[in-house]
């Protein structure tokens, strides 16, 4: 079993932001070398070729750009990737997390999204305040945008956790959808409930804006209210625990931002959870299923 962990520097969904230097920032203090003392199975892919977001593009045009570079992504996970592998990127803008849901949706595994986020990234084009694609992500897996992607997902799969800002058209939408959005008070509330709610296979998508500024002022678009750095990895460590991750991204880390480290720590801490997590689910199954073999006749 192989942790597949590809750079993802992308700026398409957040024209001029500086979140295309995450994935080197994030090698530069040691990520890889942390993630292989969970679990030596860790290959690097190096970062993908993203080009630059445009101010000047019009909406339509930007999301046709996140879709292309989707779709890059999507073939190269369709190519390496074999059951039981673990799916990890780092980008990048939260529209890092396309094609990957495009690579689940066409191998067609039977999937949950856990989208941690102050975002409900479920805005089209008309919605939007702003045009920017990584606030239309979901409503683009979902089918909501004319774009054509192949497989999308169903709005019951997706669950949206730490939510705190919402746009009104994207609100409308979700409500439609019957989309589950928790605030983080909720998640405290429920955690127990909502987690037992989920299917057993779960992409995890990140975004570290879901965290409180106090403790990750490292992104572009902070929004009061989040979780504590301690409640986000325990979140991580309960999610993954008992459940098969197949996927996971850490999205929206602005290294510029960041004076001190701190969501950088953040972000390897949160990595370094999920993967902790999943090391032991997935020793604990391979000793269950090795031990009648192993015992003598
Ligand atoms: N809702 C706003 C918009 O669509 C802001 C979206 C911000 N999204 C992220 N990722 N930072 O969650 O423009
Ligand atoms: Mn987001
Ligand atoms: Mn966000
Ligand atoms: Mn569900």
């Amino acid at each position: 079993m192989t942790i597949h962990v590809l750079g993802f520097p992308t700026t398409l969904g957040l024209p001029r932001s500086a979140v295309r230097h995450g994935p080197e920032a994030l090698r530069a203090s040691g990520l890889l070398q942390a993630l292989r003392r969970h679990d030596p199975h860790v290959v690097d892919h190096g970062d993908m070729a993203v080009p630059p977001g445009l101010t000047s593009d019009p909406a339509p045009t930007r999301v046709a750009k996140v879709v292309e570079a989707a779709r890059r992504q999507r073939d190269h996970w369709l190519r390496v990737t074999r059951p039981g592998d673990l799916l990890l990127t780092i980008g990048g803008d939260h529209s890092t997390s396309l094609g990957t849901i495009m690579a689940l949706a066409e191998l067609g595994d039977d999937f949950d999204v856990v989208w941690v986020d102050a975002h409900g990234d479920f805005n089209t084009i008309e919605t939007s305040p702003t045009g920017n694609p990584h606030g239309m992500v979901l409503s683009l897996a979902a089918g909501l945008l004319p774009d054509a992607l192949g497989r999308v997902i169903t709005p019951d799969r997706l669950h949206l956790w730490g939510i705190r800002d919402l746009d009104p058209g994207e609100r409308r939408l979700l409500a439609a959808k019957r989309v589950e959005v928790l605030t983080p008070a909720e998640v405290r509330a429920r955690r127990e409930q909502i987690l037992a709610g989920l299917r057993p296979n779960v992409f995890l998508s990140f975004d570290i804006d879901s965290v409180d500024p106090a403790d990750a002022p490292g992104t572009m678009t902070p929004v009061p209210g989040g979780f504590t750095r301690d409640e986000a990895v325990d979140l991580v460590k309960a999610i993954v625990r008992g459940r098969n991750l197949i996927a996971m991204d850490l999205v929206e880390y602005h290294p510029d931002r960041d004076a001190g480290g701190l969501t950088n720590r953040l972000a390897c801490a949160v990595l370094e959870a999920a993967l902790g997590a999943w090391s032991r689910c997935d020793r604990e199954a391979s000793d269950a299923h090795q031990w009648p073999m192993a015992s003598p006749h």
